[in-house]
């Protein structure tokens, strides 16, 4: 039989990969898809039409309920939020109503309107913030240092608690920072792909960042997202990180991207304050042990690998536009 998935968050990046792998494995997949200005299909402009689009917004209940109603899924995946730990210190109000309460907002319409579905929830090792054991792992305690880590950290166990108050099959997946092509131009991998690759076309001179030193775990966005779909497919709910493995310097992530164009970073980066942030988080490195034994999840994608396609797709899209 066909199953149903409702995705919150389908324009974004894991949205978009997710959606492709459900449809790959032939789910009729519905879209919760917020009002804006100007509609953003840009990570989901090629598989547009197979998309069941239900409009709603995660800080809107009757919508949620609504879209739970339309969609009667077999699965719900809540990765819609406010998703950028540095809007988070200025807007820390619409953070925590997207990112926190939206949460029990989306749980509420489950369990009301169909409470055996199963439902997955986008956690983050920003949860762990404060380095306090590593590497980070299911059982490490949690010590948010930014509005979305608090926000996201809320969200977990709301997640937690509804599958042990009303028994529900919710799992919440602590994802480690997962990167490609598709991932917004704010975020610091794809700022670096993106500036290393109109440098060197010429199209810009110099690249302003903030903390060079912050350690992370970076993977590939294609590989976490399977992570997803497996945690809904065992026979009972539970938590998983989500990592390489590997950490990493945002140092070492700008060297390979400019060694990529043939380009000495030193002579580009220029350090801003802006981009410097109220608190850090100084070094994610995650075990993800419990998902390979449990979920038999394998990474297929390294980050050197990763950062060099991510390079690669920014050159060929500023190369197309320069035609
Ligand atoms: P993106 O920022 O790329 O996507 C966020 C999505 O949330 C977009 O589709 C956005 O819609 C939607 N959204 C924002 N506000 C609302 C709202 N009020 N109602 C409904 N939808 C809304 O994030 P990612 O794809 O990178 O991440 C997916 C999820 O995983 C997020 O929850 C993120 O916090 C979490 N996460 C991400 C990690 C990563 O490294 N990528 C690591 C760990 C967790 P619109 O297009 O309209 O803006
Ligand atoms: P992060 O990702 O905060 O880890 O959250 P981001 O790519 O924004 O920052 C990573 C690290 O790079 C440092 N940094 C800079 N960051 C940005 N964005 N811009 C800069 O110029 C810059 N210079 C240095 C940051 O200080 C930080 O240490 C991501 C998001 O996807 C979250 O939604 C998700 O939950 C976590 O990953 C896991």
């Amino acid at each position: 039989m066909t199953k149903s998935a409702l995705i919150t968050g389908i324009t974004g990046q894991d949205g978009s990969y997710l959606a492709e792998f459900l449809l790959e494995k032939e789910y009729r997949v519905y879209g919760l898809r917020r009002r804006t200005s100007i509609p953003n299909y840009e990570n989901v402009v090629h598989i547009k039409d197979k998309i069941e689009w239900i409009d709603g917004d995660l800080t809107d209940l009757s919508s949620l309920v609504r879209a739970v109603q339309e969609s009667n899924p077999d699965e719900v995946y809540n990765l819609g939020a406010q998703s950028f730990v540095a809007t988070s210190w200025p807007q820390p109000i619409a953070t925590g109503e997207i990112t926190a309460m939206g949460v029990t907002n989306i749980l509420e319409a489950v369990r009301i309107i169909k409470p055996e579905a199963k439902f997955y929830q986008a956690s983050s090792s920003e949860m762990f913030g404060k380095v306090q054991e590593t590497p980070q792992k299911e059982t490490t305690p949690f010590w948010p240092r930014s509005p979305y880590g608090a926000a996201k950290m809320y969200g977990h166990w709301i997640t937690v608690n509804y599958r042990e108050s009303f028994n529900m099959y919710a799992c919440s997946g602590i994802l480690f920072n997962h990167e490609s092509p598709r991932r917004g131009l704010e975020f610091v991998t794809r700022k670096v792909t993106d500036a290393a690759a109109r440098i060197k076309l010429g199209l810009q001179h110099e690249l302003r960042m903030g903390n060079l030193d912050a350690k992370r775990d970076w993977g590939f966005a294609g590989d976490y997202v399977k992570a997803m779909w497996l945690m809904l497919q065992q026979e009972k709910p539970d938590d998983f990180v989500i990592s390489t493995g590997e950490t990493h310097t945002v140092e070492e992530l700008v060297q390979i991207a400019f060694d990529y164009v043939d380009l000495d970073w030193k002579e580009y980066v220029v350090i801003d304050k802006k981009f410097v942030r109220p608190a850090e988080v100084d070094l994610l490195l995650g075990d993800c042990s419990k998902a390979k034994k449990e979920l038999g999840w394998e990474l297929e994608v390294g980050f050197q690998d990763l950062v060099e396609m991510m390079v690669q797709s920014d050159l060929d899209k500023y190369r197309g536009v320069i035609k």
